[in-house]
C-alpha cells in the first residue's frame, strides 16, 4: 500500500510546474494546530504566529502588560513541539461521509483513496428508504494514525417518491452533533478520550449524466450545506466526454449558485496554501475516476480501468481530477475542513440547541447571563407554565363538574317530569276506573233493586197463584 498524505504523488498545476509542498494548515485554535506532520516548516511558522499573538496580546491588554527581554534561553520555545507530539501521541480522526446514488462508484473512490481495500458489500436498488452505513478503521502513515469513518448512503435515489431522502442524512449528522453537544454538557467530560463522530467532509457523488443536477441532488445538497462542509464530485468521469464534461461543470457550478447551494471553498486566507487552494476552487467539482485495481503502463504499474479501446489512469491529471481531490482532502485541507465543523457546523448547532434551550449570553439590558441565571430563569419559565397548565386543567375539570351537573340536573329535571306525567296519567286512569266502578256499583244497586222488586212481584204473584190454587183444590174437593 502507498503513502496517502506524505508527499509520494506531487501535485501539478495546470502550468506544469510543481505546487507549493503539501502542508497542514493551522489555524487560531490552539488545539486545531497541532496537526502538521513534524517538519521545520510549520514549527517555525508556529513559532512566528505565537510572537505574532503574544503582540496582539500585549497590545490588548495595554498599560498593564510589559515585554520584558529574557538574559537566557527558558524552553517555552518548545511549546508548538510539545503541542505536535502530544497530538500525534493521541492520533487524529476524520470522518466522511459519502452521499451518491447506488453504484455511483463511492465505495471504489474511498478504496482508491486511502489505497486499500475496506470491506462492504454493494447494496441493492430495492431499499424501501435511505439508510447509512458507518464503517470506522484505524490507519497508521508513519508515526500518525487517523481514525478514519466512512458514512455511505444505502439506497440514496432507489426510491419512486424521493421527497424525504435528504432526511435521514440530515438526522445522522444532527445526531452526531447532538452526541458531542452531549458529552460537552457533561458533568464529568472525557472529550480528549471521545470518539468524535461529528462529519468533516462530505463528498456529494453526482451522476456523469453530462446534463444538469437533478433535483433530488439540489434539494439534498442545500438541505446539507448549514451542517457539513460539502464537496461536490462528478462520479464516474470515464464516462463523459472532455468538452461535455467542462460544460457539465460550468453547468452544475451555476445551477449551485442559483440555488444558493454553499459548498465548501478551500480556504484562500492562509498565504502557504491560498495560491493552490484558490486555483482547486476554480476546478470544482471535481471529476473524478476510481479503481483500485493495478495496471503496468509503460514501466510502472498504476491505478486504471482498462476499457476495449484503452486505458484510463486514475492518477493522471489529463485523465480526471482523482489527485486534485486527494490533495485537496487528504493532504491539504484535512485540519481546516475538521476546524470549519467545529467551528462552523457545530457551532451553529450549538447555538440553536442551547437558545432552544433558553440559554443566552445577554439579558435584555446586555449585561452577561450567566448559567444561575439562565437555570433560574428557564426554572421560573418553566414552574410558571406548569402553573399556568394546572389552572388550566383546574378550570377544566371545573367547567367538566359543571358541565356534568347540569347534564345530571337536565336528566334529573326529565325524570321529575316524566314521573309527573305517569303519575297525572295514573290518576286519570284512577278516577277514570273509579268513575267507571262507581256507575258500574250504581248500576248493580239499580240491577239489585229491579231485582228486589222483581222478586217481591214474583212473591206476590206466586202467593197469589197459591190461594187461587187452594181454592181450586177446595171447589174440587166439594165437587167431589
Ligand atoms: N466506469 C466507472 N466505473 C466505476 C468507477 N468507480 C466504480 N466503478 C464501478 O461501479 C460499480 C459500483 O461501484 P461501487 O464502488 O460499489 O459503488 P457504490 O456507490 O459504493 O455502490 P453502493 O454501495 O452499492 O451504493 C463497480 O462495478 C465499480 O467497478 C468509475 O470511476 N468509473
Ligand atoms: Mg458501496
Amino acid at each position: 500500500m502507498g503513502e496517502v498524505g506524505g508527499g509520494v504523488v506531487e501535485l501539478r498545476d495546470s502550468s506544469g510546474g510543481r505546487s507549493p509542498p503539501s502542508t497542514q494548515r493551522s489555524r487560531s485554535s490552539a488545539v486545531s494546530c497541532a496537526v502538521a506532520p513534524v517538519s521545520a516548516a510549520p514549527v517555525a511558522a508556529l513559532a512566528e504566529a505565537g510572537a505574532m499573538a503574544a503582540t496582539d496580546i500585549a497590545r490588548q491588554v495595554g498599560e498593564g502588560c510589559r515585554t520584558v527581554p529574557l538574559a537566557g534561553h527558558v524552553g517555552f520555545d518548545s511549546l508548538p513541539d510539545q503541542l505536535v507530539n502530544q497530538s500525534i501521541s493521541q492520533g487524529f480522526c476524520f470522518n466522511i461521509l459519502c452521499v451518491g446514488e447506488t453504484g455511483l462508484g463511492k465505495s471504489t473512490l474511498m478504496d482508491t483513496l486511502f489505497n486499500t481495500k475496506f470491506e462492504g458489500e454493494p447494496a441493492t436498488h430495492t431499499q424501501p428508504g435511505v439508510q447509512l452505513r458507518s464503517n470506522t478503521y484505524d490507519l497508521q502513515e508513519s508515526n500518525v494514525g487517523l481514525k478514519l469513518t466512512i458514512v455511505s448512503t444505502v439506497g440514496f435515489g432507489d426510491q419512486i417518491n424521493k421527497e424525504d431522502s435528504y432526511k435521514p442524512i440530515v438526522e445522522f449528522i444532527d445526531a452526531q452533533f447532538e452526541a458531542y453537544l452531549q458529552e460537552e454538557l457533561k458533568i464529568r467530560r472525557v472529550l480528549h478520550t471521545y470518539h468524535d463522530s461529528r462529519i468533516h467532509a462530505c463528498l456529494y457523488f453526482i451522476a456523469p449524466t453530462g446534463h444538469s443536477l437533478k433535483s433530488l441532488d439540489l434539494v439534498t445538497m442545500k438541505k446539507l450545506d448549514s451542517k457539513v462542509n460539502i464537496i461536490p464530485i462528478i462520479a464516474k468521469s470515464d464516462a463523459i466526454s472532455k468538452s461535455e464534461l467542462t460544460k457539465f461543470k460550468i453547468k452544475i457550478t451555476s445551477e449551485l449558485v442559483s440555488n444558493g447551494v454553499q459548498i465548501y471553498q478551500f480556504p484562500t486566507d492562509d498565504e502557504l496554501v491560498a495560491e493552490i487552494n484558490g486555483t482547486m476552487n476554480a476546478h470544482l467539482p471535481f471529476a473524478v475516476i476510481g479503481s483500485t485495481e493495478e495496471l503496468k503502463i509503460g514501466n510502472k504499474m498504476m491505478k486504471a480501468r482498462q476499457y476495449p479501446w484503452g486505458t484510463v489512469q486514475v492518477e493522471n491529471e489529463a485523465h480526471c481530477d482523482f489527485v486534485k481531490l486527494r490533495e485537496m482532502l487528504i493532504r491539504v485541507n484535512m485540519e481546516d475542513l475538521r476546524e470549519q465543523t467545529h467551528s462552523r457546523h457545530y457551532e451553529l448547532y450549538r447555538r440553536c440547541k442551547l437558545e432552544e434551550m433558553g440559554f443566552k449570553d445577554t439579558d435584555p439590558d446586555s449585561k452577561p447571563f450567566s448559567l444561575q441565571e439562565t437555570y433560574e430563569a428557564k426554572r421560573n419559565e418553566f414552574l410558571g407554565e406548569l402553573q399556568k397548565k394546572e389552572e388550566e386543567m383546574r378550570q377544566m375539570f371545573v367547567q367538566r363538574v359543571k358541565e356534568k351537573e347540569a347534564e345530571l340536573k337536565e336528566a334529573e329535571k326529565e325524570l321529575h317530569e316524566k314521573f309527573d306525567r305517569l303519575k297525572k296519567l295514573h290518576q286519570d286512569e284512577k278516577k277514570k276506573l273509579e268513575d267507571k266502578k262507581k256507575s258500574l256499583d250504581d248500576e248493580v244497586n239499580a240491577f239489585k233493586q229491579r231485582k228486589t222488586a222483581a222478586e217481591l212481584l214474583q212473591s206476590q204473584g206466586s202467593q197469589a197463584g197459591g190461594s187461587q190454587t187452594l181454592k181450586r183444590d177446595k171447589e174440587k174437593k166439594n165437587f167431589f
